[in-house]
């Protein structure tokens, strides 16, 4: 069984940039904690991308090609508060799919970002523990 993780856009970025804001971890280091937490119970599975039709193409195959995905756990970045093609891909695997955020995205300043185009689509929301979100979902998953 296999948990897969997709980070959307700029998040290849963690721990070089903005600290101040996404810490200082990277995601070697999130991949670690979640791959620690989750033992022998599944395989965790990494993939990013800054684009958005390349998202929607992994979230297709791991619903459809990949037979052995069990859930995915996934931070659409930026593209969480305006994409329909996301959650509309979302919507159209038969797989859970655990929204999760760094930050508390209802805290911050930007009022776009108190809204997810994807959340009504997702099993549930995990947002503002940091990179521990990821192994909370991860968990939640199992
Ligand atoms: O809090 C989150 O996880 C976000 O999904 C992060 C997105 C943001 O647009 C969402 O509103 C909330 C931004 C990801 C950018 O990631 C960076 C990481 C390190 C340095 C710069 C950007």
């Amino acid at each position: 069984m296999k948990i897969l993780i997709i980070d959307g856009p700029n998040l290849n970025l963690l721990g070089k940039r903005e600290p101040e804001i996404y810490g200082s971890q990277t995601t070697a280091d999130m991949l670690a904690e979640v791959r620690a937490a989750v033992g022998g119970r599944a395989e965790v599975e990494y993939f990013q991308s800054n684009h958005e039709g390349e998202i929607i193409d992994r979230l297709h195959a791991a619903g459809y090609a990949d037979a052995d995905i069990a859930g995915i756990v996934l931070n659409a970045g930026a593209y969480t508060h305006t994409s329909l093609a996301i959650a509309d891909a979302i919507a159209a695997i038969p797989l859970p799919v655990v929204e999760v955020h760094i930050t508390n995205v209802h805290a911050r300043p930007e009022t776009i970002r108190h809204t997810s185009l994807i959340s009504p689509v997702c099993r549930g929301v995990i947002a503002g523990f940091g990179l521990r979100s990821y192994t909370l979902a991860a968990l939640s998953l199992l």
